[in-house]
């Protein structure tokens, strides 16, 4: 499947403005600044569709972008922001839990992690709540333009080790060198066909 033409949807911040029709949807998570809004703008091929920071603790909301109306590509608050108030990393948390509890159609998560760094105490927690809800993800390393070949490969077998994955279930990325879109775009357009096949 190529991912052709996104559209900026809405934002939300509480459940009763959360999209709840038919299409599926696909969300991205991981740490504040991981480069969750920079992936979604290398998927459309457009700089300007996410709003990028290099403040940490931009994406507060729950934004959605309809790729080709076939699926809702949903752009999820960072967590762990050290920086932030009490009261806002609350917040956070909420909006993340309402999402999860309340999106029916959600297909695949795409889990950031920053290919430089071991997985956060925050990202296990992550993995483990999906788990938990039992919600598919896909593990995605972002920054990988960061490393060289040598470094990446090493860091690709302690993160895999860190969290029990097979690193063949990575895919490594960077927004910077647009790499790695192809094989986002075949994990969401299989995450969707699974579905449609077994409801058949
Ligand atoms: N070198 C490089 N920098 C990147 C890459 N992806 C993101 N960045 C930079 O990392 C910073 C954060 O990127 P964002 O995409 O805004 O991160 P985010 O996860 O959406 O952050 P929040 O919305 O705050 O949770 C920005 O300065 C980006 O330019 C990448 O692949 N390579
Ligand atoms: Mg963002």
């Amino acid at each position: 499947m190529r991912l052709i033409n996104f559209k900026f949807v809405k934002s939300a911040s509480k459940p009763a403005e959360f999209i709840t029709d038919e299409l599926p949807q696909v969300a991205i998570v991981g740490r504040s600044n991981v480069g969750k809004s920079s992936l979604i703008n290398m998927l459309a091929n457009n700089k300007k569709m996410a709003k990028t920071s290099s403040t940490p603790g931009r994406t507060r909301l729950v934004n959605y972008f309809d790729i080709d109306g076939k699926v809702y590509l949903v752009d999820l608050p960072g967590y762990g922001f050290a920086q932030a108030s009490k009261s806002i990393k609350k917040e956070w948390d909420r909006v993340l839990d309402d999402y999860f509890n309340n999106t029916h159609n959600l297909k695949l998560v795409l889990l950031l992690i920053d290919s430089r760094h071991l997985p956060s105490e925050l990202d296990v927690m992550m993995i483990n709540y999906l788990v938990e809800l039992n919600i598919p993800y896909q593990i995605i390393l972002t920054k990988a333009d960061k490393l060289s070949r040598n470094e990446l490969n090493k860091n690709i077998n302690a993160i895999s080790n860190h969290i029990r994955h097979n690193k063949s279930m990575f895919i490594s990325t960077s927004a910077d060198k647009k790499i790695g879109a192809e094989q986002i775009a075949k994990a969401i357009d299989n995450a969707i066909n699974i579905e449609t096949s077994s409801d058949n």
